[in-house]
């Protein structure tokens, strides 16, 4: 994986670069859609790059291991053949969704222990492991197994914590760097950083990481909870100190807006389960601000979706409409929602990119960051 930079923004961190992997290249900054299971939920792998624009998508080690399990996607020849998305994917790595997901764990040294969500059955976690598994996936980009510390923690949790999260790194690294990709292509590892809301800890962690020399690098345990000018503190001071000169991504981050202030920062690559999660309520992210399509206000409004965002499903189907699909709790409301929003968070960082390489990103962010947060 190598990473070009393009243009920096003169009035912010922002910058426009290309990541290139061997399922091809990544326009940046980008927001990867969230395909937890194999697949962004309710939109089929055509929406995703025709109508979409989607570049990459993101899969987790812990459900795709659980289900359909590593036999099948073996079998397959990785997720991409298995899914039919011949463009690059990211795998988190699991040492999140076990946090969130799986009732009982025990977090030591050697991994995490826990019962799954489907079938209670238990299930060890190490760092070799999860290498083991996202080489069996097939991923352009696997992640490090990390720990996500909750918010808030006290500052002798998130040190020990952040200890073990690096000497988990280490040996992420170690089976990394002695196993090859299993499909005939390279994969990347990308180390993240934690550290919690401590400035002391984020430099310690974000200078470790650094170190190591990856090819792209991760920020992690933000915005679980923590007031969103606490994040940008810890990212800005985080990008300050990982490389300039290779990809930096923002772990589940976040609103239109918090996309928009952490680009300014210098952040390259967003991924959250917000648009497609909130779709599926009927919450709907427009150019001009933010809808709640099950009100009562849009039952007689036949305009388009979204007439500026030009795709298919945003221009060709009514607010009327959609609203009366939810109404009915009919499966093509949610099915409208997810690629509507989806292409807007897309068109997003799209319109952030040409902004940065015109270099006039700072004041369209900062228009843009009322706009699109605007209730309708
Ligand atoms: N670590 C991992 N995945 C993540 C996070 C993290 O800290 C977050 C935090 N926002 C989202 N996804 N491995």
């Amino acid at each position: 994986m190598t990473f070009d930079l393009v243009a920096h923004d003169p009035q912010s961190k922002a910058r426009a670069g290309v990541v290139h992997t061997a399922h091809g290249a990544i326009q940046t900054p980008i927001f990867m859609p969230v395909g937890t299971a194999g697949t962004v939920k309710a939109v089929q792998q055509r929406d995703l790059k025709d109508d979409i624009k989607a570049q990459i998508i993101l899969g987790n080690t812990y459900h795709l291991y659980l289900r359909p399990g590593l036999d099948v996607l073996r079998a397959a020849g990785g997720l991409h053949k298995f899914n039919g998305w011949d463009r690059p994917i990211l795998t988190d790595s699991g040492g999140y969704q076990v946090y969130s997901l799986s009732g009982t764990r025990k977090i030591k040294e050697e991994g995490v222990k826990f019962r799954s969500h489907i079938d209670g059955s238990q299930h060890l976690f190490s760092p070799e492991g999860v290498m083991d598994i996202q080489r069996t996936i097939g991923a352009d980009i696997m992640m490090a197994f990390d720990e996500c510390t909750p918010w808030p923690c006290e500052y002798d949790y998130a040190a020990r914590s952040l200890d073990m999260t690096h000497r988990w790194l280490k040996r992420c690294i170690e089976r990394f760097d002695s196993t090859e990709g299993h499909y005939g292509y390279d994969q990347t590892l990308f180390p993240i950083v934690q550290g919690s809301t401590f400035k002391d800890l984020r430099i310690k962690s974000a200078e470790f990481i650094a170190e190591q020399g990856r090819e792209g690098n991760a920020i992690g345990g933000l915005s679980v909870g923590e007031p969103a000018d606490m994040m940008y503190e810890m990212t800005e001071l985080v990008c300050d100190i990982l490389p300039k000169d290779k990809p930096r991504y923002l772990m589940g981050v976040g609103t239109p807006a918090n996309i928009l202030e952490n680009i300014a920062l210098g952040v390259d690559m967003f991924d959250c389960v917000m648009p497609t999660r909130n779709a599926r309520n009927g919450m709907l992210f427009t150019t001009q601000g933010i809808i709640n399509i099950t009100n009562k206000k849009w039952q007689l409004d036949l305009e388009p979706l979204d007439r500026e965002l030009g795709g298919y499903v945003s221009t060709f189907y009514s607010r009327s409409y959609v609203r009366h699909l939810f109404q009915s709790q009919e499966m093509l409301g949610p099915q409208i929602a997810s690629i509507h929003n989806l292409s807007f968070y897309l068109w997003l960082v799209q319109q952030a990119r040409e902004q940065i390489i015109a270099g006039t990103f700072r004041d369209w962010k900062d228009k843009m960051v009322k706009q699109v947060m605007t209730r309708l």
